[in-house]
């Protein structure tokens, strides 16, 4: 299993709610390092560049309209297999389907407001990880400092 980093968004609703340490507990608790932590208003343009692989789907402009309604969190996390166990840890994209115990499951109702974002694939945290995160901005433990735990 590699060593991977992860795009994960605490969406708008969750920052209101005051739920973004909780949900950054989840991820650390799991074992996964904070590479890159930024709060940040996206603007239609950056949604869109994150969402263009939804365009044209009937729920696209709603899910614009919320990812922009307010602050987000946007986290780079690293791990090992990250990417699947990040999303395994956020829970099925339907809250009503996700397991209590995960995030969806435990903080959200709806599948249009489903607290959190993470990226599907390899492909998809290589494409979105740029949208939020300069190169020099994401943090490499292994290769800058010493270990302390
Ligand atoms: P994911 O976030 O679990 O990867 P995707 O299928 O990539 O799910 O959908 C992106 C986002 O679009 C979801 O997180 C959710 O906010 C919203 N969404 C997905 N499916 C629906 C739907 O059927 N109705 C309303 N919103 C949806
Ligand atoms: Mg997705």
């Amino acid at each position: 299993m590699a060593t991977e980093k992860t795009l994960v968004l605490i969406k708008p609703d969750s920052v209101q709610r005051g739920l973004a340490g909780r949900i950054i507990s989840r991820f650390e608790e799991k074992g996964f390092q904070l590479c890159g932590v930024k709060l940040i208003h996206m603007d239609s343009s950056r949604a869109a560049r994150l969402y263009e692989p939804h365009l044209g789907k009937p729920f696209y402009d709603p899910l614009v309209k919320y990812m922009t309604s307010g602050p987000i969190v946007a986290l780079c996390l690293s791990g090992h297999n990250a990417i699947e166990q990040v999303r395994t840890l956020m829970g099925a994209t339907n809250p009503s389907q996700a397991a209590p115990g995960s995030i969806r499951g435990d903080f959200a109702q709806r599948v249009d407001y489903n607290c959190v974002h993470g990226s599907d694939s390899a492909e998809s945290a290589q494409r979105e990880l740029p949208i939020f995160f300069e190169p020099g901005e994401i943090v490499d433990y292994e290769a800058n400092y010493t270990k302390w735990v």
